[in-house]
């Protein structure tokens, strides 16, 4: 039995070792984080272009005057609890339908550059532009 002894030594040393490991891996993990969470802004910045909106509230679009590349797609968001529609005055080159109160819903720009009125056919006094650069 004479081996108890040296192995019980070990044990208690390589316990102290292992200790010391786990505090420097918990800090490096604590570091990587960081850069992680700032990656995320550069990425909501790319989803610009497509995350252009126009806003319904109050009868109004907001904004009055959306600036949009070529077939960027737009999204509409009604505020509102009555219904409204973004359809365009000329030909009906685009044309959200009913959009239900508290609907959210999107449609394509016209591909062909040019400033495109578009109004709420239930409620024609509401006007926007929609600019197509
Ligand atoms: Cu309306």
């Amino acid at each position: 039995m004479s081996l108890t002894f040296p192995h019980r030594g070990r044990t208690a040393l390589a316990m102290g070792s292992a200790c010391a490991l786990l505090t420097l891996v918990g800090c490096s993990n604590g570091d990587s984080t960081s850069p992680a969470t700032t990656n995320a802004s550069p990425t909501a910045t790319t989803a610009g272009p497509g995350g252009t909106r126009i806003v319904i509230e109050n009868f109004t679009f907001s904004p009055a005057n959306l600036q949009v590349r070529p077939g960027t797609k737009v999204t509409v968001v009604n505020q509102d609890s009555d219904a409204h529609t973004v359809t365009a005055t000329e030909d009906k080159v685009f044309d959200t339908g009913n959009i239900t109160g508290g609907a959210t819903t999107t449609f394509t720009a016209p591909s062909t550059p040019g400033s495109y009125s578009y109004l709420c056919t239930l409620h024609p006094n509401m006007k926007g532009t929609l600019t197509v650069t």
